[in-house]
């Protein structure tokens, strides 16, 4: 048994290609890297890797993990620039004894003695909505941190080794040196492959309060489904933060068991995701939230036609 779940629409193209590896007896770590990083190398998805929107400074900061379950080794990187695939550079600090999350400068300097590629991240595309978004912030009452979607992936392998990663450009605007949930352990990520693993999107200074991609798991291996455990440890933390501080920052989460069962849940409407098993090819779902339940509905065609239309239509200057 096989699989692969990841959060957003965005992610499709990547899960097709990890499916591959998976089918032909690959790892799960080689799988959900190469899924990565067609995610990060798509100029068009405008919150990871190249591409992805930049700082209040107009600079392109990274944060992006890897982990494996079997192994508990962990790796990720926080606010790097200038480097083409994160998420390579995690995956190889992950295969280090200490130094594992390295962040900004100290990050790049590993990333360049290592060999990594460089590459300026910052699009033309970023740029008009870096001042565009300047003006929103300047002539309306808009929240300057709106926009922004991580990757976040959970793997299985036929041996049932299991892995998890993220990759984000993390908030649109947010300050110089801001490290979200994406590369923190137990929040933006957490895979067991005794159990599973679960990955977040969302607002990282939220999502961190609940260390909510652990908790999912922690629910897994006391004998809830996958389902059950989103739902539980979404519920849960979105109630908690509105009853202490009277808000709820946006919470989504998917995760995958050792057996391949899987689950989803957001605070949200409208969280896309994308699903494979060995039985099922690449699916996108949207979730919909009904009285506390998540529905997942399969995303139709015309939807995916619009989600890429208006992803790569001309952008103006306003
Ligand atoms: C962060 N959780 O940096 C990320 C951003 C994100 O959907 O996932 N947005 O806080």
């Amino acid at each position: 048994m096989y699989g692969m779940i990841a959060t957003w629409r965005m992610s499709v193209e990547g899960i097709t290609k990890g499916r591959e590896i998976l089918k032909n007896k690959g790892c799960s770590g080689d799988a959900i890297e190469s899924a990565i990083i067609e995610v990060e190398n798509c100029e068009f998805y405008k919150s990871v890797g190249y591409g992805g929107l930049p700082n209040d400074e107009m600079e392109v900061e990274l944060d992006a993990a890897y982990m494996d379950g079997t192994t508990f080794d962990i790796g990720a990187v926080g606010a790097i620039k200038d480097f083409a695939n994160p998420i390579r550079i995690a995956r190889h600090l992950s295969k280090e004894k200490v130094n594992n999350l390295l962040v900004a400068e100290g990050a790049e300097k590993f990333a360049h003695k290592e060999g990594f590629e460089r590459k300026n991240m910052l699009t033309n595309r970023a740029k008009i909505h870096y001042y565009n978004r300047l003006k929103e912030i300047k002539e309306q009452d808009i929240k300057p941190y709106s926009g922004h979607d991580t990757v976040g992936m959970v793997c299985l392998d036929e041996n049932g080794d299991m892995t998890a990663a993220t990759s984000t450009s993390g908030l649109f605007m947010k300050k110089k040196g801001r490290v979200g949930d994406s590369p923190i352990c137990g929040s933006g990520f957490y895979v067991d492959s005794k159990v599973g693993g679960a990955s977040a999107t969302g607002l990282g200074e939220d999502l961190m309060k609940g260390c909510i991609s652990y908790e999912i798991v922690r629910l897994m291996k006391e004998g809830h489904s996958p389902q059950e455990s989103c739902e539980i440890a979404v519920n849960n933390l979105d109630a908690e933060l509105k009853e202490r501080r009277g808000i709820a920052g946006d919470l989504s989460l998917i995760a995958m068991n050792n057996m391949g069962e899987w689950g989803v849940a957001t605070n949200v409407e409208g969280f896309s995701f994308t699903v494979t098993t060995e039985s099922q090819e690449p699916i996108v779902y949207i979730t919909k939230k009904v009285n506390e339940k998540c529905i997942h509905e399969v995303a139709s065609k015309e939807w995916l036609y619009n989600y890429m239309e208006t992803r790569t239509a001309p952008l103006v200057r306003k």
